[in-house]
């Protein structure tokens, strides 16, 4: 029997297996469960101790997620109430389901090596294996390395059930592409990438996200395919702020004012020829522009090193966007102390205040923070280092505060580290005298600052791309 008659024998998907209750599967769950075509749906949750509350929390319809999610607590509610879906750690219940995705998050091991830690999926995958029967459809909706679906994530799957791939169950990859925030509208009105090892893989896992999507449609594609779309559609993104990044820095080095050019470019308008242009800034964070490129880098390593044809001893144009993007904080470092030399302030001693611990602008996320890096080059440099965030409240081993006037009073330097539109409007003549300095410095990495009305305040400017006024004559009181 084929796997298409298999599956044809066992019918419409009805019974849904989501595994892992995080802020990828709880609203795929809940979505799944609210859709009539679907019967039943277990959100499978390991009871252990730093998640397992999560499971009586989400049989009450009560969301674990941090943050604000539109109308997931009111789904969940509904949907428990409906007994349409149950959360549970009985990983035996993937017998029942006709479909199991896996919403496994796949964080790097270090930042050093960037080798990802595939160990929380691969236990997943382990459970999928023990107990899925034949004719189950089995998604990975985590980022993963390209190549992952179709290597270690079948052989597991194989190997535990005896099954095989494309001829016993389907197998795909389906990509998550949500944002905090917007978790369930991301889920319907996004064009879901559905890549299945084969076409009945990729058939069925159709039939399995078709019924969420309002706007959205299903792109189907091979699963490898769906791999290297996720982890490139980052990979562009970081490319694009690296490339406006490095403009920055050549416009600072001539002189001129980055977002004049920027706005000249950008004025380039009409079909295909218009330019894809970003905002330099003080450096790129998060958990997904810093870690994807490196996925799809080992991906072509491991799919396609022998046939890669690439210009000799030249590195990834990728990889040098990431290294362009990790190295503004240390130019936002640079930049403070030549504001320093020119007041002839040494850094050690010197009161330092940041503005703006969250990698994203008026957000509470501090993954990989680019703050972090800058604060360490300080640190090293014997300054005094105070953090203001009104966004994020705790983050370990950091004191932050949430008021800006007891983070800039009696301070050398202000920097804006985060876009958080509380930063657009500060009032120079007060940040001065809070400061207590008669002469400030203000590095603006997010362009939130007017840079005359400091310079008029007797402050030293500096500001990313700011190559016009980075070199401002020092006015006196
Ligand atoms: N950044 C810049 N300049 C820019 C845009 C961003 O320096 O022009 C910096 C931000 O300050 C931040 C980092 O890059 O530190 C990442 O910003 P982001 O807006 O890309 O936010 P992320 O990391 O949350 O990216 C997510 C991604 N979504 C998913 O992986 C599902 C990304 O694909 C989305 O494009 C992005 O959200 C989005 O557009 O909101």
């Amino acid at each position: 029997m084929t796997l298409g008659e298999l599956i044809a024998r066992r019918g419409p998907i009805k019974k849904i297996g989501v595994i892992g209750m995080g802020y990828v599967g709880i609203p795929a769950a809940a979505l799944f469960a609210d859709s009539l075509v679907f019967d039943q749906v277990y959100g499978f949750q390991r009871d252990s101790s730093s998640s397992g509350y999560k499971i009586a929390m989400l049989n009450r319809g009560e969301c674990p997620l941090k943050g604000e999610e539109p109308g997931l607590e009111e789904l969940l509610k509904r949907v428990v109430a409906e007994k349409k879906f149950e959360c549970t750690p009985d990983f035996s219940k993937i017998a029942e389901v006709d479909a199991v995705t896996l919403s496994i998050q796949t964080p790097f091991l270090s930042k050093e090596d960037l080798l990802p830690d595939f160990s929380a999926l691969q236990e997943g995958l382990h459970q999928v294996g023990k107990h899925m029967r034949p004719g189950t459809l089995v998604v990975l909706e985590s980022t993963i390395t390209p190549g992952t679906t179709t290597g270690m994530a079948r052989a597991i799957l194989e190997t535990d059930s005896g099954l095989k791939a494309g001829i016993d169950f389907a197998l795909a990859h389906a990509p998550e592409r949500v944002m905090v925030g917007r978790l369930l509208r991301n889920i319907r009105e996004h064009d879901r990438i559905v890549g299945g090892i084969d076409g009945p893989s990729t058939e069925r896992a159709t039939e399995l996200y078709s019924p969420v999507l309002t706007f959205g449609k299903v792109i189907p594609m091979s699963a490898t395919a769906a791999e290297v779309t996720k982890t490139a559609e980052n990979t562009f993104r970081d490319l694009q702020i690296a490339a406006i990044n490095e403009l920055a820095l050549y416009c600072e080095a001539m002189g001129i004012n980055v977002y004049d050019v920027r706005t000249g470019i950008d004025s380039l308008k009409g079909e295909g020829i218009t330019r894809a242009l970003l905002w330099p800034g003080a450096g790129v964070g998060g958990h997904c522009l810093t870690k994807d490129t490196y996925h799809l880098e080992r991906g072509v390593q491991v799919l396609g090193k022998e046939r890669l044809d690439y210009p000799e001893n030249e590195p990834s144009l990728y990889v040098l966007a990431r290294h362009i993007n990790d190295f503004m904080p240390k130019h936002m470092f640079r930049l403070t102390m030549d504001a320093m030399r020119r007041i002839g302030l040494s850094p050690r001693g010197a009161k330092i205040a940041i503005l703006g611990w969250a990698f994203l602008s008026n957000s509470d996320d501090t993954r990989n923070t680019p703050s972090e890096p800058f604060r360490d080059l300080l640190l090293a440099q014997g300054c005094q280092v105070a953090v203001h965030d009104a966004y994020v409240c705790d983050y370990s081993g950091l004191q932050i505060s949430a008021d800006i006037e007891t983070s800039v009073k009696d301070t050398d330097a202000v920097i804006i580290f985060a876009g958080h539109q509380q930063y657009r409007n500060l009032d120079p003549a007060r940040i001065r005298r809070l400061s207590g300095r008669e002469h400030p410095i203000i590095i603006d990495g997010r362009n939130m600052a007017d840079p005359d009305l400091f310079i008029a305040q007797g402050f030293v400017y500096k500001g990313i791309g700011r190559g016009d006024k980075n070199g401002h004559e020092i006015v006196e009181g």
